[in-house]
């Protein structure tokens, strides 16, 4: 009797062909060169102490600002594509400088110098081979944007947005195949400077005014989606969203509603990229909020271009409580949420949880059934740089801790692709050391790769391999197998 399958057989350790395997980073965050080739500064420049204190009005005020100059790649992306290539990417996230390319923001035309760099940038990735996944808006709107306009709480961002981003699929589109629109465009709701460029302090920012800039930047992404496959439909295009899955604190039923309208207050954003449209439980909570959106026929048309996947950071797991006395922030985990009792923490409190990131793969291709591509997971730690006479350079990091926390999550996340979710790609957050965003510091590092400067800016900007660097180095030679 012959038997047929019916279910697909177990992969072997190796993960897909064709997976892409990479890391990720943002302009603000390595090129430094903030005022270099016609570049005007962005809010990052005025955000010396990241979100964890308040902006300046002058780039040149306050304290000092790290992402000024930040770890120099605007001179040295020869020299660090280089290393990504020896670590055997098939795929580099980076952002591009909105303020390269329009340094206000509001002008007719671009920034040839601005936008002549990222040529160069191609340039060296096509030299070796690697794809180039490119984030349109990473966290840093021109500040004249912010200043002038109050960012997206005005309508005029929508069209400021699309003429930038039709800029780059005119320049670029024949050499990117890969966009995402925002990062972490659900961030706005907690971190309206950062994610919205919106200039108006937070506690002072109306429930109108907040939902109003997050419809404008739903709209300005559907648009730019429909603007790249309108000029070549091969281009794909992805939104990009914080995932933080939560846990009930206790099995009390409230307590399980309030994960719902946590993770509610997450998916929206993908429900609207994916579905093309505004979810009831939205709707529900605008009422409540007494907030009347100002949606137009032709917005909601536009909303209707749906992108090709979704792409997401993940870092940690929360828990909730319907207690709202148990809400706590860590550093710079804007999201909040209730400590989980069962696991451990990186040293800023972000809890370390792999299997919450087999969970999110398992609900985002259950619930939109789009490709899904993880563009963040990484761990902040303060490292070591020791002499070692072995290495190249004559020193490097023992972060045997980063290796656990990338195997951990990757083991995971085999386990999802065994589930059947269909996953494009990984790209390991902060490949090279870069200034953090929640608190501007360079002490805070997530790379393979060591870069010699310090909170007081001082160092020589050397590069270095850390032990992780070879482990990953392995991971992606093998296509997974030597996890
Ligand atoms: C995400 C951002 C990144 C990045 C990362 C790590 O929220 O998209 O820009 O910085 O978090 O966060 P941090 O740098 O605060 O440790």
């Amino acid at each position: 009797m012959t038997t047929t399958r019916t279910t697909t057989p177990a992969t072997t350790r190796t993960f897909p062909e064709g997976f892409l395997w990479g890391g990720a980073t943002a302009a603000n965050q390595v090129e430094g060169g903030y005022l270099d080739g016609g570049k005007r500064a962005s809010i990052q420049d005025v955000m010396p102490q990241g979100i964890v204190g308040p902006p300046v009005s002058e780039p040149t005020d306050g304290p000092l600002n790290l992402k000024h100059d930040a770890i120099d790649f605007y001179h040295r992306y020869v020299e660090d594509i280089a290393l990504f290539a020896e670590l055997g990417f098939s795929v580099y996230r980076f952002s591009i400088a909105w303020s390269r390319i329009f340094p206000k923001g509001d002008e007719e035309t671009p920034n040839e110098e601005g936008l002549a760099f990222y040529d160069r940038v191609l340039d060296e990735l096509e030299k070796h081979g690697i794809t180039p996944l490119v984030t349109i808006s990473h966290y840093e709107t021109p500040l004249h944007l912010a200043k002038t306009y109050d960012g997206w709480v005005d309508r005029a961002m929508i069209g400021f947005y699309e003429r930038y981003a039709r800029v780059l699929f005119e320049r670029y589109g024949s050499r990117v195949k890969y966009w995402l629109t925002f990062n972490e465009i659900n961030a706005v709701l907690h971190a309206p400077l950062m994610a919205g460029g919106i200039w108006t302090p937070k506690d002072e920012l109306s429930a109108k005014d907040l939902y109003q800039a997050i419809h404008h930047e739903l709209v300005a992404s559907a648009s730019v989606t429909r603007i790249a496959h309108e000029m070549d439909p091969e281009l794909k295009v992805g939104c990009m969203v914080i995932a933080m899955p939560a846990y009930p604190l206790t099995p009390d039923p409230a307590d399980v509603l309030k994960v719902q309208t946590f993770e509610r207050s997450n998916y929206a954003f993908g429900d609207v990229h994916c579905r093309g449209e505004y979810p009831g439980y939205f709707l529900r909570t605008l009422r409540e909020e007494g907030v009347d959106l100002e949606i137009t026929d032709a917005d909601r048309e536009t909303l209707t271009h749906t992108v090709d996947f979704v792409s997401f950071s993940y870092y940690m797991s929360v828990c909730q409580s319907a207690d709202p006395a148990k809400q706590i922030k860590g550093e710079g985990n804007i999201m909040g949420g209730v400590p989980n009792p069962t696991l451990p923490a990186s040293e800023w409190g972000w809890q370390i949880d792999p299997i919450g990131l087999r969970k999110v793969l398992g609900d985002y291709w259950d619930r939109w059934n789009k490709p899904l591509f993880i563009v963040e997971n990484g761990l902040g730690a303060k490292d070591q740089l020791v002499d070692d006479p072995g290495a190249p350079g004559g020193k490097t990091v023992h972060d045997d801790y980063r290796i656990d926390y990338l195997r951990d999550h990757l083991l995971q996340v085999r386990e999802a692709i065994d589930d059947g979710v269909n996953l494009l790609g990984y790209t390991w957050w902060g490949p090279i050391d870069v200034v953090s965003a929640s608190t501007a510091q360079l002490s805070k590092r997530y790379g393979f790769i060591y870069v010699d400067r310090d909170d007081s800016g001082s160092g020589t900007l050397a590069r270095y391999r850390k032990k992780s660097f070879g482990y990953y180095q392995g991971v992606i030679a093998s296509n997974g197998a030597t996890l």
